[in-house]
């Protein structure tokens, strides 16, 4: 699973939450996302392609200690002949800004037929073929499997990729997964590496004794991918877990994100039991801050 966990704490909390009061400093909420593309797991509408495969789906596996990355890329019609191609664009170093400019700063390059296969390289003005001694592709018009090593992709850790069909000759068409941007996957995270989660809490003051406190994400932020669409990803789903001090509070409604605060201060409520609750691993990388609007 690809979970994230957003601690909502008070040394980051904005000013109007710092002068909400012992309740504020003492509650601690950890926020679990499931992003649109959880698990590695990441999916395109059917019956967008025309005449060119549809793709659906793409399964990406990445193996973080020997580097090898499997896309399993479900459809139908996939590759099924050399006016039907499909294609896999990887921008190896998340950066739309190198790498082919014209395609989503795409760095690696696969284009796959019902004859073969090609794998190139973006040299810096040109395309050229890469080295693929590690590439191996398999599968059938409903699913195409290209399994290649990071040593051959840059030795990326995180990339952005993006699905493609394009039919031409007789039949037309052109599918793109997903239909703006690109998706983005983390080794780490197996999923995309998300940098951080927008959040509202409704009051939007913070919490307040004997008063219900409702925390929602609403959206998130991931590596650049070249989207044009302005709005936020939001998660697939979230769910929320609260403490207040060493007491656990049961959530209710989306996600269980929203808390009763009791009336009175809980004992022994103070930041430190905050930085002591399970998992709040301080040092992991991907933490994620949310940010109370
Ligand atoms: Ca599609
Ligand atoms: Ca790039």
């Amino acid at each position: 699973m690809n979970m994230f966990q957003v601690r909502v704490r008070r040394p980051r909390m904005p000013s109007a939450l710092e002068r909400a009061g012992p309740i504020a400093a003492a509650l601690a909420v950890a926020l679990v996302l499931v992003p649109a593309a959880s698990s590695g797991t990441y999916a395109d509408p059917a019956g967008d392609s025309g005449g060119a495969g549809d793709v659906t789906g793409v399964t990406v596996m990445g193996d973080k200690v020997n580097g090898q990355v499997v896309f399993r890329i479900s459809g139908t019609n996939l590759a099924s002949g050399e006016t039907n191609p499909l294609f896999l664009a990887i921008d190896s170093d998340s950066n739309p800004l190198t790498g082919d400019l014209t395609d989503h700063g795409t760095d690696y390059w696969f284009g796959v037929d019902l004859g073969g296969y090609w794998f190139g390289r973006w040299d810096g003005s040109r395309w050229v073929s890469a080295p693929y001694s590690t590439v191996r592709i398999t599968g059938n018009t409903s699913q195409i499997m290209i399994s290649v090593n990071r040593s051959e992709l840059g030795n990326t850790s995180a990339f952005n990729f993006v699905a493609s069909t394009l039919a031409f000759g007789s039949a037309s068409g052109y599918d793109a997964a997903p239909n703006d941007g690109a998706f983005n996957y983390s080794y780490e995270y197996n999923g995309p590496d998300i940098v951080s989660v927008d959040v509202r809490t409704a009051p939007s003051g913070g919490p307040k004794a004997g008063k219900k406190f409702v925390v929602t994400p609403t959206g998130l932020k991931l590596p650049p991918d070249g989207r044009t669409s302005s709005a936020a990803p939001t998660p697939e789903s979230y769910s929320c877990t609260a403490k207040l001090g060493a007491r656990t509070l049961v959530g209710r409604a989306t996600g269980g994100c929203a808390f009763s605060i009791p009336k009175k201060k809980a004992r022994g409520a103070d930041r430190r039991t905050d930085r002591q609750l399970p998992g709040s691993d301080e040092e992991r990388p991907n933490d994620i801050q949310g940010r109370l609007t």
